[in-house]
């Protein structure tokens, strides 16, 4: 379970309310409680139509908080997709990359991963939020995202990062607009099937807010959209997902719990094990997370976590 520290004024989210240090850090350890696995930073929002943030600014956001949060024992990714941001945040004990441009926004990118030996989560991505939205054109949207997602391992793997590192991520509202998420979710086996651990960001996006409208046509706010997350979450579990990223964490380690112990009964496992195995019934990135070094390592396998 990946829960998100957004140091941002403008998410989309959950703008603004952990933008300084401080109550960045705070929100960050509230999470670990929650039951969060990783703690994922960013300092630059991908909302659509966001600007870019300059690189002084995307680093002054998001270094102290690496910092203090790796300082305090957690496991920290960081949410980039610039090569120097990432590079600095690995320094100060980051143990994943998390890039929504899967290497395309920074040529460098790769390069970074390559030479730190980091996690990486590559994310399909067609362009900046400012134009994602007319970038949207797809034949059959999960073959189209799997094509380009391989094309993306294939820059990985030249520049010398192992398969190992990488994680693959459809990108959830990342030019898609809101129907093509759902063939995304419900065909994730077919992603999962292509051998790297998969990672889902559905967590409060507009295509849940569409989802769940009012009888008037209102979408539903972000804030009021973490009950879907959670069902969406457990679902994406039980297809194989490695980890969820959201924002309301409790909810969604309840629900991947729920989704866990019904997949172990399904394979015929014990009651006994149904109780006690904490780690089988959470997200299986825990398991992983946990038996990889200390805090400040750069220790975290996605492969090992694949199933
Ligand atoms: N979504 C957002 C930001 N980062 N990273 C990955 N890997 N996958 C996502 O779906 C993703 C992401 C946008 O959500 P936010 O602005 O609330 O963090």
């Amino acid at each position: 379970m990946m829960g998100v520290v957004n140091v941002t004024p403008d998410s989309f989210s959950d703008g603004g309310r952990w933008y300084t240090p401080g109550a960045a850090v705070a929100h960050g350890l509230t999470l670990l409680d929650e039951g969060a696995d990783l703690l994922d930073v960013g300092g630059e929002s991908t909302r659509p139509g966001a600007r870019r943030v300059p690189v002084a600014d995307e680093l002054a956001r998001v270094l102290p908080v690496v910092e203090a949060l790796v300082g305090r024992g957690a496991k920290v990714s960081v949410d980039t997709t610039r090569a120097r941001v990432a590079q600095a945040a690995v320094d100060r004990g980051a143990v994943l990359v998390n890039d929504v441009s899967g290497g395309l926004a920074d040529a460098e990118m790769a390069d970074v991963v390559a030479r730190t030996g980091v996690a990486y989560v590559a994310m399909h991505w067609r362009g900046h939020a400012d134009v994602m939205d007319d970038l949207a054109d797809y034949d059959d949207v999960v073959t189209d995202v799997r094509r380009e997602l391989a094309a993306r391992v294939a820059v990985l793997r030249a520049a010398g990062v192992r398969d190992d590192q990488v994680v693959l991520d459809p990108g959830l509202g990342f030019a898609k607009p809101g129907a093509s998420n759902w063939p995304l979710l419900a065909r994730l086996p077919e992603l999962v099937a292509d051998g790297f651990p998969v990672l889902v960001g559905a967590s409060r996006k507009r295509f849940l807010g569409h989802l769940l409208e009012g009888p008037d046509g209102t979408v539903a706010p972000p804030l009021a959209r973490d009950h879907a997350t959670a069902a969406v979450s457990a679902l994406a579990a039980q297809a194989g997902a490695w980890c969820l990223r959201v924002h309301d964490v409790r909810p969604t380690v309840d629900a991947v719990r729920v989704a866990a112990a019904w997949q172990a009964a399904r394979a015929g496992a014990p009651d006994d094990d149904l109780a006690v195995d904490e780690d089988a019934a959470r997200d299986p990135a825990q398991a992983v997370v946990a038996e990889h070094g200390g805090a400040g390592t750069n220790e975290v396998t996605p492969r090992r976590a694949h199933r």
